[in-house]
């Protein structure tokens, strides 16, 4: 398919039990781009240290990898033209006090402690994320009926 491009996205425990998964999921969808992939999962330790892996150094890792194991996140692959950049725009910035309302730190968190949604940085990061979180079968490849439309 044309223009093709995936983003990992995934709602991390304070947006779940926030209520916040569909108003998030909406915005993906009304954007245009396409789900491949979703799971509903309470993610291990080990998995959560191996996608932070380059942060494994940083003073917060420890609490960051206990945050993300502290209750179930939603993860998601994301697909279509620029999806990894134009992603990272509707998120906002990592810390939402620089994130702009409208984006969706800036609309909904507060502290960089509890950013409430991840999404990968770069085309190379998702690629890793993707075959992280999920195997080849569990992303879907089909023709949204809309495609020819956005
Ligand atoms: P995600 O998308 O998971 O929010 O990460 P980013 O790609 O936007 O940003 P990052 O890798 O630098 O940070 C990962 C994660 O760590 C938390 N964090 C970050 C934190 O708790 N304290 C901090 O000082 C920083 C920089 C927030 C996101």
């Amino acid at each position: 398919m044309a223009h093709q491009e995936s983003t990992f996205i995934a709602i991390k425990p304070d947006s779940m039990q926030r209520g916040l998964v569909g108003e998030i999921i909406k915005r993906f969808e009304q954007k245009g781009f396409r789900l491949v992939a979703m799971k509903f999962l309470q993610a291990s330790q080990e998995l959560l240290k191996q996608h932070y892996i380059d942060l494994k150094d940083c003073p917060f890792f420890p609490g960051l990898v206990k945050y993300m194991n502290s209750g179930p996140v939603v993860a998601m692959v994301w697909e279509l033209l620029n999806v990894v950049k134009m992603g990272r725009m509707m998120l906002g910035e990592t810390n939402p006090v620089d994130s702009k309302p409208g984006t969706i730190c800036g609309d909904f968190c507060i502290q960089v402690g509890r950013n409430i949604i991840h999404g990968s940085d770069s085309v190379k990061s998702a690629e890793k994320e993707i075959s992280l979180w999920f195997k080849p079968e569990e992303v879907v490849d089909y023709k949204s009926c809309a495609f020819d439309w956005i």
